[in-house]
């Protein structure tokens, strides 16, 4: 921003020696020119996009139909929506289907996708890149024009807790902007601990920037990093990726449940150190694969897009903080709440430190 203002700077005083101020002249009007600028640039920065200013598309449900045995038909849209991402900051979200991180996919390992991309925003393309599938990506993962739909076919062929994101260019912008989500391939067989787990979740790691700030996405720190909860079956919370979201609707368990989080950092730049207070992870596959099954963890490192399955016991009530143990971003908001109860429900506790 600063440099951006010097070049404007640069090319207000070559036109003003151009017309042939004289030099007095010159310096008066050179300071009002220059903090107009300056007040100007600060304002762009945080302004909505022209297009987008009064848009507020209501979210609109996914659609996930299974049409076969392996054969899944998915339909999503791309939306601009207000989400509040903490008390009283409005961030007008580009989104999937008016939430941010995106609706939550569940499909089989060996499922056909068949992906259908409704762009609602009235001036910007979108697309879709699902890190779940092998596709060619200038053929599958390609702009859709405002107003238009696409589809495209793939198959899930790998297990896992994958990332799914805009891949529009700018695509650092589009994933800020809040087009990131979690698609999760179920495991043919599944986990070799399935018979043990007691309850599961979804949390997802997010970060946000300054609105409209591309500099700021890019050599900037994150304004706020967050959790959300993701609905893996009707009836959980779901939320969006706002500070204190996963801290008023906290994750329940009973004593002696083995609890299992389906995680991911979608980022779009830090890593997640993610960890669960009071507990140590028994069961862990990373990026949710069964094949990469590891015990005893203690904290497990998500790259940015990285997810992993982690599952751990719960031996006493109490209230456990879920975080990434990057206490920064901790306490920018990425902290969660699990309450462990004698029967599972929430029964008004508070939580200590953390
Ligand atoms: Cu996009």
């Amino acid at each position: 921003m600063k440099n951006k203002v010097k070049v404007s700077l640069a090319i207000g005083l070559s036109a003003l020696v151009l017309v042939g101020w004289n030099t007095s002249e010159f310096y008066i009007n050179i300071n009002k020119y220059a903090k107009e600028e300056v007040v100007q640039a600060e304002e762009k920065a945080n302004e909505v996009i022209a297009p987008h200013k009064g848009v507020n598309q209501a979210p609109t449900p996914i659609q996930i139909e299974r049409v076969g045995e392996h054969e899944v038909n998915v339909k999503m849209t791309a939306q601009i929506t207000d989400i509040e991402i903490d008390k009283g900051n409005i961030y007008k979200a580009w989104t999937f289907n008016g939430e941010a991180p995106g609706p939550l996919v569940v499909v089989n390992e060996g499922d056909k996708i068949n992906f259908t991309l409704e762009n609602m925003d009235p001036s910007i393309p979108h697309s879709m890149d699902f890190h779940a599938v092998h596709a060619a990506p200038n053929k599958k993962f390609i702009d859709v024009m405002p107003d238009e739909s696409g589809t495209f076919t793939y198959n899930a062929n790998k297990p896992g807790v994958f990332m799914y994101h805009c891949g529009t260019k700018p695509v650092l912008s589009h994933i800020a902007n809040g087009m990131h989500g979690v698609i999760i391939v179920m495991p043919k067989n599944g986990y070799p601990t399935d018979a043990e787990v007691d309850k599961e979740y979804v949390i997802v790691q997010n970060e946000w920037y300054k609105y409209n700030d591309y500099e700021d996405m890019l050599n900037g720190e994150p304004s706020h990093v967050v959790f959300s909860a993701k609905a893996l079956t009707e009836g959980q919370v779901n939320t969006n990726g706002v500070v204190g979201s996963t801290k008023d609707n906290p994750l329940l368990a009973k004593v002696g449940d083995k609890v299992r989080l389906y995680v991911n950092n979608v980022g779009p730049n830090e890593v997640s150190s993610f960890h669960v207070v009071g507990t140590v992870f028994d069961d862990v596959y990373i990026d949710g694969n069964p094949a990469n099954h590891f015990e005893g963890m203690q904290t497990v490192m998500l790259p940015a897009s990285g997810g992993a399955v982690v599952e751990f016991t719960v031996v006493e009530e109490g209230v456990y903080p879920i975080v990434t143990h990057q206490f920064n971003h901790a306490s920018k908001g990425a902290t969660a709440y699990l309450k462990v109860t004698s029967d599972g429900k929430d029964d008004g506790m508070e939580a200590g430190g953390h």
